[in-house]
């Protein structure tokens, strides 16, 4: 049985990972009609990793007992700046998820709730490998700068794979 504090923070946790996705998928939409198609293709990948974490969170809330919530989603952007500004977009949005997690983590801990602290503890993983991730494809774009762009563009799904991904 879950602690209603946790069980809220869980369900709060559903609507920020849903917002991830969708805000993917427009950043994944805008980079395919700019023809960024690499570009593209790593960010619908990311948006759909990001409905399974949304759904993880989902099946784990019922499994205990609780009740989760689906919610409705902001809108998101659907015009960017350019691919640099974007990626910066993703990493301080992963950030912010990473925040997000840490509060659940030590809800958690005040509730000595440890079968949820352990689940969570996937995620703490996960959030490092993305911001690691995002974090080398940022490097990438200062190193090729604004003139290479087809080669990154070309590259990025390469990285996707080096990386994990998953
Ligand atoms: Fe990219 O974050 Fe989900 O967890």
């Amino acid at each position: 049985m879950l602690k209603k504090s946790v069980e809220d923070l869980l369900n709060r946790q559903i609507e920020r990972e849903g917002y991830s996705s969708i805000l993917y998928l427009s950043m994944a939409s805008w980079a395919e009609t700019r023809g960024y198609a690499g570009v593209a293709e790593w960010l619908y990948a990311q948006a759909e990793e990001e409905k399974m974490h949304m759904l993880k969170i989902i099946r784990y809330i019922n499994k205990k007992s609780g009740k989760a919530i689906i919610p409705s989603f902001d809108r998101p952007p659907a015009e960017f700046e350019g691919l640099k500004i974007m990626f910066d977009q993703v990493l301080e949005h992963e950030q912010y998820i990473t925040g997000s997690i840490n509060e659940i983590v030590a809800e958690t801990e005040k509730e000595k709730d440890y079968s949820t602290n352990n689940w969570l503890q996937w995620f703490v993983s996960e959030q490092v490998e993305e911001e690691s991730s995002v974090q080398a494809i940022i490097d990438k774009l200062d190193l090729v700068g604004d003139h290479n762009l087809y080669m990154f563009d070309r590259d990025i799904m390469s990285m996707r794979t080096e990386k994990g991904g998953e």
